[in-house]
């Protein structure tokens, strides 16, 4: 699925992250940046040792905020390390923290001058956020964010299965 906002384009897709040729992906690390199992799993592990290597230079990424390292072997030029929340009701700011995270990857992404980039469902696996509401968030921060600058031309989402990929079509409608 896609619609275009103003310039951007925002294209939903089953994948695997690790495939994408866009000029960034969007890992979604843990605060200690150091590498785990899902996404990041992934990404290290297709993307070799150089992304750790940055990544313990930089030494970590709070909650909601967003750092960039070169993507090693992988197709892509960046990775953009941001940090979801962990899903612990509702009530501990999760909400907020998740839209800072994909927003703060888009001005990440916006300063380096880029063009594209893919984002996996952030807090959606590991960190437990109920999955609607996550993709319901996504949605929406990246269209306002579409809708207040230039620059990005294409933000992809990369859902790792139908369930999901499903789940983000459906939010998605809803805004269009
Ligand atoms: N491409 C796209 N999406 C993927 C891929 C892939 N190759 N692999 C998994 N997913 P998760 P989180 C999906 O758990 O919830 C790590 O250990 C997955 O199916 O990767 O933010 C970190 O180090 C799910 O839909 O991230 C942190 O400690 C989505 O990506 C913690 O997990 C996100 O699931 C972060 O947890």
């Amino acid at each position: 699925m896609e619609i275009k906002i103003n310039e951007t384009e925002i294209v939903l897709v089953c994948g695997d992250i690790t495939k994408e040729t866009t000029d960034a992906i969007v890992n979604a690390a843990n605060e200690r940046l150091a590498g785990g199992a899902g996404v990041d799993g992934a990404i290290h592990s297709a993307g070799g040792p150089t992304i750790m290597a940055e990544c313990r230079q930089i030494g970590g990424c709070p909650t909601g905020q967003a750092v960039i390292t070169t993507a090693g072997k992988l197709k892509a030029k960046y990775v953009i390390h941001t940090v979801g929340p962990i899903y612990h009701g509702g009530s501990k700011g999760e909400a907020d923290l998740l839209q800072n995270a994909y927003r703060n990857s888009l001005k990440l992404a916006q300063e380096k001058r880029l063009q594209s980039i893919s984002f996996p469902a952030i807090s959606c696996g590991i960190y437990g956020y109920p999955q609607d509401e996550a993709a319901r968030l996504a949605m929406k921060t990246c269209i306002e964010f579409a809708r207040e600058n230039t620059g990005i031309k294409l933000i992809r989402h990369i859902l790792f299965n139908r369930k999901i990929y499903d789940i983000f079509s459906a939010e998605l409608k809803k805004m269009v």
